[in-house]
């Protein structure tokens, strides 16, 4: 008897796959190096991966889930563009016993309405990207334009609250504008125009805090063709560490990034697997880590080694 329970259970975990992966969209280049390495990932492990792309709207995402749930597959990646108005859905994948496993961002409804998230502490990315800002200006003053992520997005709300935390007590540095530039590279360059014109220049502007690399690439373009110096007149810090910010730092453009591993799929294969073989309960939240890379990093070689990973 004991056999023939172990033969099914290997069999069962022997099966191959299908797995829903419902991805906000390509805004960033991060984004995309994710969506890349999430396919690469199911190859290697005879997963067939059903993508849906949701084109930044949460609408679609609601009924790419529903539509993964008739097709019955066997469980559901969900990057969820912003963090409430999940509840519905999770529960019919609940109720249907499909497991849903969480990319990069997080949601706001109760723990049990999924299976795990990966991801990055989103606040202490934050705290390290001020931090730096912290130690680099000393006691100068220092006025910080900064580059939201998409509104009501967990990285946007995390990032703002984990910078914050590092400038409190810091009298000397003070966040003078604050708009969302959406992750992505014209949003980042649009808003940074306004910020400049705003401003009456780059002159009474310190730093640049975007919560993503694609907006600070967007906001060195704007600052070049207004004429300022990006990464000397004004300092650039931003979050995910993709080729392009590594090639502008060497170019002395950016300053500093921290670094968010593209490969969120890895682990959740991991763990749904596990999962799915004998019932393991992963840990609620599989934390990736938060480098920090500057100037000082050698920027060309982290550039060459990121550079064919599809970002
Ligand atoms: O940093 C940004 C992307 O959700 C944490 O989304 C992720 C963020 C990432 O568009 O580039």
């Amino acid at each position: 008897l004991l056999a023939t329970a172990a033969v099914v259970t290997l069999s069962t975990a022997a099966q191959a796959q299908t797995i829903g992966f419902s991805q906000i969209g390509s805004e960033s280049g991060w984004r995309a190096a994710e969506t890349t390495l999430t396919r690469q990932q199911a190859e290697e492990r005879g997963i067939t991966l059903q993508f849906s792309d949701a084109q930044q709207r949460q609408e679609n995402q609601i009924a790419a889930i529903r539509s993964f749930i008739a097709q019955g597959v066997d469980a559901i990646l969900l990057a969820p563009v912003v963090a409430t108005g999940w509840d519905s859905v999770l529960e019919e994948a609940k109720e249907a016993e499909i497991p849903v496993v969480l990319l990069d961002r997080q949601v706001d409804s109760s723990e049990d309405l999924y299976l795990t998230a990966v991801g990055s502490d989103l606040v202490h990315e934050g705290e390290v990207a001020g931090q730096w800002l912290v130690d680099t200006v000393g006691e100068d003053e220092c006025r910080v334009v900064e580059l939201q992520g998409t509104t009501g997005s967990s990285p946007a709300i995390d990032r703002k609250t984990g910078f914050e935390n590092a400038i409190e007590g810091h009298d000397n540095i003070e966040i003078v504008r604050s708009q969302t530039g959406d992750f992505t590279r014209t949003g980042g360059k649009e808003v940074m125009e306004s910020f400049l014109q705003a401003e009456g220049g780059g002159e009474n502007i310190c730093a640049l805090y975007a919560h993503n690399d694609d907006m600070a690439i967007g906001a060195i373009q704007a600052m070049k063709e207004a004429g300022v110096n990006p990464g000397e007149d004004v300092l650039v810090v931003s979050i995910d560490a993709v080729p392009d910010i590594f090639q502008a730092m060497a170019n002395g453009d950016a300053n500093a990034t921290v670094e968010l591993t593209p490969n969120m799929a890895g682990p959740a294969f991991d763990a749904l697997e596990a999962y799915m073989a004998d019932g393991t309960e992963p840990e609620k939240f599989i934390q990736t880590e938060s480098k920090l890379y500057t100037q000082d990093d050698n920027p060309e070689a982290e550039y060459e080694a990121r550079k064919d990973l599809g970002y």
